[in-house]
């Protein structure tokens, strides 16, 4: 399918009637609630290139056709069958064909852009100077626990703030106690995982003084950084309205925007599941570590060697992900995969999503845990939070699932800070101690 022959679908399922061209009505004459977001008008400052996202249907039988489509620059959002469903911009079409890739629909999500009332339904999602505060606020709420320090500048100049829970040491003093960070929004239109880290904060803090927790918090180093890409949250949000961006804003100097933070760290940089076009979804940047924010990060990370354990939610689709992403083949230290594996199955019975091997998914380079599991032996996951489709959202699934993800998603987090001093205890009988198996309580139903 070439650009000039992009069918502007309207698919006809009742349901789904933000497909329709006027989103706010479903030919009914009643207003409707849109599932998935308004998208902003080509007026924004950053340009209409950025704006003008396609959501792509195309045949990718196998993993190795998936990741030439990530490499023709798409961000595949969910694999159905041998089906790829995901987001780029027009240019990226003619990649995919060139890569052989039968695109078999390319919706423009333009229609949905005039919906007015979802923006203000997500009020409950936090902006950058909302998460901001919350997270000071938290550190204010318990001197004694809890600082705030920045790790570095985001390329526009914002603070990547970190929330640091630890009774003995403040801001960027060391500690050698076991320690584990928390880290969100990579991409800047997954702010569902800002929700979630900034949830788990505010569970930490406000029952610090709980005897299961009083413990934990006594004996970690917790680091929860809920915004690693400010710039690019806090674009998607711009003038009310979600422009679904994924990347940072790094001009590329071409009328193009943004680096993928999620393919700039410097594992096998940019070898495979990304491309080196700024124009595409996965652009890799110019080279590893470009971006301030992955620098940030990188910095942040080997300047403290007591941090055992990485957790880094994106959304979405349920999934549990750990090394390697680069490649398909195992990680070779046995006793770490029995452990990875472990602790991947164990989470999975809690919150009910799908574990497996990030490449399983597709074969990515340049990830942050790929380069912190090989850089630093850090055990690295990423976590795809809710929903589990486009279907149920997307990116923008609404205010319910704020409360239902970190619901889900609490005990994972309680478990990973509790094996930080050791996660190769994950595959030895003591380590779920306190834990059981019981199904996620959040999940159930769906
Ligand atoms: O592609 C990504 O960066 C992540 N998915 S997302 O939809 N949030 O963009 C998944 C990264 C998993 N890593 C590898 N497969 N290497
Ligand atoms: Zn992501």
């Amino acid at each position: 399918m070439r650009s000039a022959e992009i069918v502007i679908i309207f698919l006809c399922l009742p349901a789904l009637a933000w497909a329709s061209p006027d989103p706010s009505f479903d030919g009914s004459g009643k207003p409707v609630r849109m599932k998935f977001p308004s998208m902003a008008q080509s007026s924004s400052q950053q340009g209409s290139e950025e704006d003008a996202k396609l959501w792509i249907v195309a045949k990718a039988p196998d993993k190795k056709a998936r990741t030439r489509a990530l490499e023709a620059g798409l961000a595949i959002e969910e694999v159905r069958g041998d089906r790829i469903h995901g987001i780029a911009s027009a240019v990226t079409l003619e990649s995919l064909e060139a890569a052989g890739i039968e695109v078999e629909s390319a919706t423009s999500l333009l229609p949905r852009m005039t919906t007015k009332d979802f923006p203000a339904d997500d009020a409950a999602y936090h902006n950058v100077a909302e998460a901001d505060k919350v997270i000071r606020e938290l550190a204010a709420s318990a001197p004694k626990l809890a600082s705030v320090f920045s790790i570095g500048n985001s390329l526009l100049g914002r603070d990547i703030l970190a929330l640091r829970l630890n009774p003995t040491a403040r801001g960027t003093a060391p500690s050698a106690k076991p320690g584990i960070v928390f880290m969100a929004t990579h991409h800047a239109r997954e702010h569902l995982s800002t929700e979630m880290a900034l949830g788990l904060a505010k569970h930490l803090v406000e029952n610090r003084a709980k005897p299961e927790l009083a413990k934990l918090l006594e004996t970690r180093d917790i680091f929860i950084i809920p915004l690693v890409n400010p710039d690019g949250a806090e674009y998607d949000v711009e003038g009310d309205r979600y422009h679904m961006h994924r990347k940072n804003m790094r001009p590329n100097g071409d009328k193009t925007v943004g680096v993928d933070l999620n393919r700039n760290y410097g594992y096998h940089w940019c070898e495979t599941g990304a491309s080196s076009d700024p124009r595409a979804e996965t652009y890799c940047g110019p080279a590893p570590f470009s971006e301030p924010e992955t620098a940030s990060v990188k910095s942040f990370l080997e300047a403290r060697n007591n941090i055992k354990v990485l957790l880094t939610y994106h959304t979405f689709s349920e999934l549990i992900l750990y090394p390697w992403g680069y490649t398909d083949t195992p990680i070779s230290e046995a006793p770490a995969l029995k452990a990875y594996k472990a602790m991947a199955e164990t989470m999975a019975k809690m919150n009910g999503y799908t574990p497996q091997q990030s490449s399983e998914l597709y074969t990515a380079s340049g990830d942050t845990t790929d380069w912190a599991w090989a850089a630093l032996g850090i055990y690295s996951f990423t976590f795809e939070l809710s929903p589990k489709s486009l279907w149920d959202g997307g990116f923008y699934p609404g205010v319910p699932a704020i409360a239902t993800t970190f619901a889900a998603n609490l005990r994972p987090a309680l478990y990973l800070i509790g094996l930080a001093d050791d996660p190769r205890r994950a595959s030895s009988a003591d380590a779920v101690a306190g834990e059981d198996d019981r199904p996620a309580h959040a999940n159930s139903g769906r």
